[in-house]
């Protein structure tokens, strides 16, 4: 059993002194590791000493309110050293985050994850691992800050983000484009502490770089400076000047991969292995902790208790602000991330409207105008696209763009960083207050993945707005022309992936990414122009459950044609030309997989017809759609890459038509 621990007011206990303070992560971090028999010892001991100083003298935060909006954002990009978090969580006395924890590091069902995992803990801001994502989340919990407080005031909103980075974080190419935002923005309450050990896995870093980080920051705009990431005095001096700098900052700590352990520190042997009994005991005595594993004295975790009691002046003192604060409601809903009723009216309306106009569009047109409708009614709405604003039409007329002159704005140009963008995006969500969406085109998908990945695993409500979705988009030819996309993004667990078919359709995808609380969405939209298919409105949002009969067979149905976003036009054109020769055709329109599968069987049977011939109309390649049309169901769509031509060249070069449909129907027949 824990010891009760009073908790002081004031300062550290006397006697306790910084170096029983950061060995106190030491021992947790190596005993952890050990009793797991896997994990990262080295980090958390190489960075112990930074940590210390940035929880106990600068970072704000208050363990008992770990939601506090106005807390300040710590993140750990370099995920692998999470028992550094884990440890400073435990001590500084975060409640779900026990010894029994700690001592269940990497096991089934704990809050201590491997890799610090979003939700297990509070206290863990982001999911990090991956490396480098953190910190190109960082840059937009930073953006974030900003954002809201341009709208709320430092009132409520006044924080900064603080990062730990290492090599690894780096040298992944997500650095740069989130580095670059970051320095062009100026987002001077970001600051990066990099753990400047020269080690990664495969040995010393000199194996495989020479940057010249300090350069390569300024390069990007932003301050940097390097320390003694073992000297505690010399980075509290570096974090204090980081506070009053006017761009981001790194601070570049020099430190000792397993700092203490007598064989294995600054080498590599310390990443990502036990240290070894014998080790440990070495670590022990060098560092002079004399102390069982897992037992942190008294005084010393009394003393990290006060540090997390330091914050507490600082919360009530917010408490105080925004319970008089006039704009307390909005600011709370936003935070919450409720939605207004309004945002349903526009939609509606939007349907509305064009039902009965029933214009020709392409629904990355059709997009723009729900966020035409959803932006003066939404306005925690944050758009951007990765230098294809005009081309993935996402901003809205009235949207002002965010600067680092004026965050008050609600549109990001993200520039050409697509995964910095999808990575930023994440950090927006997370921060809260913010429903983040993005646009770049459905081939660079390739380029947000990990990112994807990471909101879904999250499951973080980030919005892709993904334009020239297939062979459609024509003369920009096969580089240019998604394939595999959509069935690798349908893979992945807890994204929804959107296709619609017309401008009534992309409105109801667009109001289920926004009720998608839980998780991203993909809009995967087209640059070629498609008909209206629904001309007769109702309020009900027919794509909610996946797929919907769009036009029922006259006469007996004898075949079923399933099809998503521009396809589904060509689908109505086959039916057309089935139903003149007296075969019963219905159309069916599948915009979202994933809520189809959540259907009951009922359901899905009756939508696809439980008998007949099924033919599944998509253009891009087969993969998956067999879950559909069966074994003996017809496919029209791609079996490679795409071609350079204009777009309705290359649908009659593919054979992706009506008559291809009719002629995959009358095999089968
Ligand atoms: C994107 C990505 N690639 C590879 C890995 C595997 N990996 C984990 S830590 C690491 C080395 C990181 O080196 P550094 O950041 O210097 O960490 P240190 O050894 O100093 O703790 C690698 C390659 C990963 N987690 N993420
Ligand atoms: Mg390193």
């Amino acid at each position: 059993m824990e010891a009760v621990i009073p908790r002081p007011s004031s300062a550290p206990s006397p006697g306790v002194s910084h170096r029983d303070m950061a060995n106190s992560i030491r021992a947790l971090a190596m005993d952890a590791v050990e009793k797991a028999n896997s994990g990262h010892p080295g980090m958390p001991m190489g960075m112990a000493d930074v940590a210390t100083v940035l929880f106990g003298r600068f970072l704000k935060f208050d363990p008992l309110h770990p939601h506090w909006p106005d807390r300040d954002r710590f993140v750990l990009s370099a995920g692998h050293g999470s028992m550094l978090l884990y440890a400073l969580l435990y001590l500084t006395g975060y409640e779900e985050m026990t010894l029994d924890e700690i001592k269940r590091f990497r096991q089934l069902g704990s809050r201590t994850a491997g890799h610090p995992e979003y939700g297990h803990a509070d206290g863990i801001e982001t999911t990090t691992g991956p490396l480098g994502q953190g910190l190109a989340n960082s840059v937009g919990m930073a953006i974030a800050e900003r954002i809201m407080a341009a709208r709320f005031g430092a009132d409520l909103v006044d924080h900064r983000t603080y990062v730990i980075a290492g090599d690894g974080c780096l040298m992944e190419g997500i650095s740069h484009e989130a580095i670059s935002l970051a320095g062009h923005l100026k987002l001077n309450k970001l600051i990066v502490l990099f753990d400047d050990n020269h080690i990664s896995i495969d040995g010393p870093t000199s194996l495989a770089v020479s940057d010249d980080q300090l350069a390569r920051f300024r390069a990007a705009g932003w301050a940097a400076e390097a320390v003694d990431g073992q000297d505690a005095e010399a980075v509290a001096a570096a974090l204090g000047r980081a506070q009053s700098a006017d761009r981001p900052s790194l601070i570049a700590c020099r430190t000792t991969i397993g700092y203490g352990a007598p064989k294995k520190a600054g080498t590599a042997a310390a990443h990502g292995s036990p240290l070894g009994a014998e080790e440990i005991a070495g670590a022990r005595a060098k560092l002079g902790w004399p102390y069982p594993p897992f037992v942190v004295p008294d005084p010393i975790l009394a003393a990290w208790r006060a540090i997390g009691q330091r914050g507490q002046p600082a919360f009530e003192a917010w408490q105080k602000r925004h319970a008089a604060h006039a704009e307390r409601a909005e600011f709370d809903r936003r935070i919450d991330g409720d939605l207004l009723a309004a945002a349903d009216l526009a939609i509606n309306a939007v349907k509305k409207s064009v039902s009965a106009e029933a214009p020709k569009l392409a629904t990355r047109q059709s997009s723009l105008k729900v966020i035409e409708a959803l932006a003066p009614v939404l306005p925690e709405l944050v758009g951007g696209s990765a230098d294809l604003t005009g081309s993935n039409n996402t901003k809205a007329k009235d949207m002002v763009p965010v600067t680092s002159q004026n965050y008050g704005g609600t549109y990001i140009y993200y520039g050409v960083r697509e995964h910095g963008m999808a990575a930023a995006m994440n950090g927006l969500a997370l921060h809260g207050g913010i429903i983040p969406y993005g646009g770049t085109f459905l081939i660079f998908t390739d380029y947000c993945r990990p990112a994807i990945r990471l909101s879904a695993l999250m499951g973080q409500r980030v919005i892709y707005v993904m334009t020239h979705d297939s062979i459609g988009q024509g003369e920009d030819g096969p580089t240019h022309q998604p394939i595999e996309h959509l069935a690798a993004l349908r893979a992945m667990p807890n994204l929804l992936v959107f296709r619609p078919a017309d401008t009534v359709e992309t409105a109801e995808c667009w109001q289920l990414a926004l009720a998608n609380r839980k998780g991203p969405s993909i809009l995967a939209l087209t640059r070629q122009a498609l008909p209206t298919l629904r001309t007769q409105h109702t309020d009900a949002n027919l794509c909610a459950r996946g797929a919907y009969l769009l036009a029922p067979a006259e006469g007996k149905q004898r075949v079923t044609l399933i099809a998503t976003g521009s396809e589904v036009s060509i689908a109505v054109e086959a039916r057309a030309k089935l139903q003149a020769e007296g075969i019963g055709a219905a159309v069916v329109s599948l915009p979202c997989w994933q809520l189809f599968d959540r259907q009951p069987i009922a359901y899905r049977e009756g939508v696809l017809g439980a008998d007949g011939v099924r033919i599944a109309i998509e253009a891009a390649g087969p993969f998956g759609w067999e879950r559909y049309i069966g074994a003996d169901g017809g496919f029209v769509g791609m079996s490679g890459f795409g071609a350079s031509a204009p777009g309705p060249d290359l649908y009659k070069h593919f054979g992706i038509t009506a008559d291809a449909a009719v002629a995959a129907v009358k095999e089968r027949l």
